[in-house]
């Protein structure tokens, strides 16, 4: 690293926070509502962030009282597989410290939201007692390492978990401060973090860093827009090997013509057993050459898009002392997220529920939050989350799976194959009112603009007509809108960039249609673009490839705003 450049604060913060303590402990101990901005920095590493009620903002501002503080605790869980048991702490958890609710994310994990400073570590420890780690939900190292949910059986999928446990494991950070300061554990001498932090070192990486599994041909997780997409190639019952694409990553900054999403491009193949130490060389890399003068490059696709592929095996081949095997091609035949009931050879019957945004709550007229918990009690299947913010109720006999189904009807909870096509290919980051870098709606928004889209599909006889929709509060992308078919990206309150052409299969981005929609009029908006497609799509033609075939250019030309 060149120390004559600036380093960002973030930097100092990690680098004088003796591997991840910060005073964190201490500050735990006081009475204050929330944490100092370098604490706060740290906290992020523990996988803690600290919000404040945004809805409640203004209105406490105006009272000259201090912010409504809270932390959002997410945990990871490895491919998003959990127990009945472990889900029910998070069940608990939610109630007892949280706002009540749990959120799958778009990287198949849990978030709650809501804790009081004063309930962070109960909560944490919480996590814990069930043996999940909060450690690595967030901050600047490998973030939860995602893949297909699908609950497929045989050794091919054993092994593919085994390798992506194995990634876990190596690139998880060492430090025994999170012991230290949520579990109470002995404490070691900061010399005996330094050695053990290998990886890492005491600067961490600069940014966050994100790898995905996938199944060669099914791109549920959207692997491309990872750091490391690692794409299994299959060989009989066994792994042939991994194709790995690097450099992928969503978000940019609205203001910010440099910054843009990028999607992962095709690096080398390895064999199963070199899978580990080549992911460990990438991150390296990064570590060693990614910016950390600004944060808004700091991302690893800016090194990939700075100094090629070519320099990056050049460079992966000198740390490991051997040359890379070129990528293969890979073909994807499907992105879907696994949803309905599916009927495994060996006769286990798995649901694959959509859960709207990834929130787990009970509202009226749906009880979704509580029917869950009695059947994790009832029937102990496995949970498997997923990276398009569903859950899978997994290995379940067919009785029970028929049980079940009667328990979700009479809860008010639709099954996966009650609803339309559109409704479970949407998704929306939380946004308003815990995430402090919303400038929009989106969970709350998205609902209502399905609705609207669903009624004008029916009505130009579209109806069934599968097609992908994500918004975000803001341009980070973490509703990933940017390989969205339809993204709808906010710019202030109540008003949406869109952004039309991605592909179902996740390997191409979406382009700008219209900037600063106001929310009632994206569909409007979007009623003559569908008719058009209806009218002169070719015969298999997704509404994405539509739409880039055609050009978003000439789709503005043809289609002027309609106020
Ligand atoms: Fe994200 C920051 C929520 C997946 C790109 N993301 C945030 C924060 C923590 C806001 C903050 O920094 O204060 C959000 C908390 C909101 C809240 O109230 O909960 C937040 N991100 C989420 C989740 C919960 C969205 C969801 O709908 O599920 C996802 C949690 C994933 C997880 O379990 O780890 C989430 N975030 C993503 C993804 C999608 C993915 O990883 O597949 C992306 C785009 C991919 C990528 O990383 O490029 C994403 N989040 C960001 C960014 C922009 C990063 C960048 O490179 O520019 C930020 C802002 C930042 O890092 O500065 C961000
Ligand atoms: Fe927050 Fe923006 Fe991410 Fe939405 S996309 S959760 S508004 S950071």
């Amino acid at each position: 690293m060149d120390q004559e450049k600036k380093l960002s604060k973030v930097e100092y913060i990690k680098q004088s926070s003796n591997y991840l303590r910060g005073t964190i402990e201490e500050a735990l101990a006081d009475d204050s509502t929330h944490f100092s901005e370098e604490n706060i920095q740290v906290l992020k590493f523990h996988g803690t962030y600290q919000q404040d009620d945004r809805d409640l903002r203004r209105q406490l501002t105006k009272e000259g009282k201090e912010r409504h503080y809270m932390m959002m605790i997410r945990a990871r869980i490895p491919g998003g597989v959990l127990s009945a048991d472990q889900y029910l702490q998070f069940d608990k958890l939610a109630d007892e410290y949280g706002n009540g609710t749990m959120r799958v994310t778009t990287r198949q994990t849990f978030q709650l939201h809501g804790i009081l400073k004063s309930n962070l570590k109960a909560t944490i420890r919480g996590i814990n007692d069930v043996l999940i780690t909060t450690l690595g939900g967030c901050g600047d190292q490998v973030r939860n390492i995602v893949g297909c949910a699908a609950p497929h059986e045989g050794p091919f999928y054993d092994a593919v978990r085994q390798d992506l446990l194995a990634v876990v494991d190596a690139t998880s950070a060492k430090t025994h401060a999170y012991h230290e300061i949520w579990l109470d554990g002995e404490r070691v001498d900061p010399a005996v973090d330094a050695a053990n932090e290998t990886l890492y070192g005491e600067s961490y990486l600069p940014r966050k860093f994100k790898i995905a599994f996938a199944y060669e041909g099914d791109n549920c997780a959207d692997v491309y827009s990872n750091d490391i997409a690692v794409i299994a190639h299959r060989d009989g019952d066994s792994v042939a090997g991994y194709t790995l694409a690097i450099g992928g990553g969503m978000g940019r900054t609205a203001s910010d013509k440099q910054t843009a999403p990028h999607l992962a491009k095709a690096f080398c193949f390895v064999e199963p057993s070199e899978l580990v130490e080549v992911c460990k060389t990438v991150i390296a890399i990064q570590r060693d050459h990614g910016n950390r003068e600004n944060r808004k490059f700091a991302r690893m696709k800016y090194l990939v898009a700075n100094k090629g592929i070519a320099w990056f095996r050049e460079e992966a081949a000198r740390r490991l002392g051997y040359e890379l095997k070129q990528p293969r091609d890979i073909e994807w035949t499907t992105s879907d997220d696994h949803l309905g009931r599916m009927e495994s050879p060996s006769g286990k019957v798995h649901l694959g529920l959509f859960i709207q945004n990834g929130r787990i709550h009970d509202v009226e007229g749906m009880s979704l939050k509580s029917v869950l918990r009695e059947i994790m009690i009832a029937y102990q299947p496995q949970v498997r989350l997923t990276t398009q913010q569903n859950l899978i109720l997994a290995n379940l006999s067919p009785e029970a799976a028929d049980e079940i189904e009667q328990m979700l009807h009479e809860a008010g909870v639709k099954l996966a194959e009650e609803h339309t096509q559109l409704r479970l290919r949407s998704m929306a980051c939380p946004a308003m009112p815990t995430c402090g870098l919303a400038i929009a709606e989106s969970e709350r928004a998205l609902p209502a603009v399905i609705d609207d889209l669903e009624k004008t599909l029916h009505e130009i006889g579209l109806g069934e007509q599968p097609i992908s929709v994500r918004m975000t509060g803001c341009a980070n992308g973490c509703a990933r809108p940017y390989i969205a078919e339809i993204g709808f990206v906010g710019r202030v309150i109540g008003k949406y960039d869109l952004l039309l052409g991605a592909n179902v299969e996740g390997t191409r981005t979406n382009q700008l249609f219209r900037e600063m929609v106001p929310v009632h009029e994206l569909v409007p908006t979007l009623r003559p673009l569908l008719e058009a497609y209806r009218d002169e799509r070719q015969a298999g033609e997704s509404f994405g490839d539509y739409c880039s075939r055609v050009g978003i250019e000439r789709l503005q030309d043809r289609f002027v705003p309609v106020s």
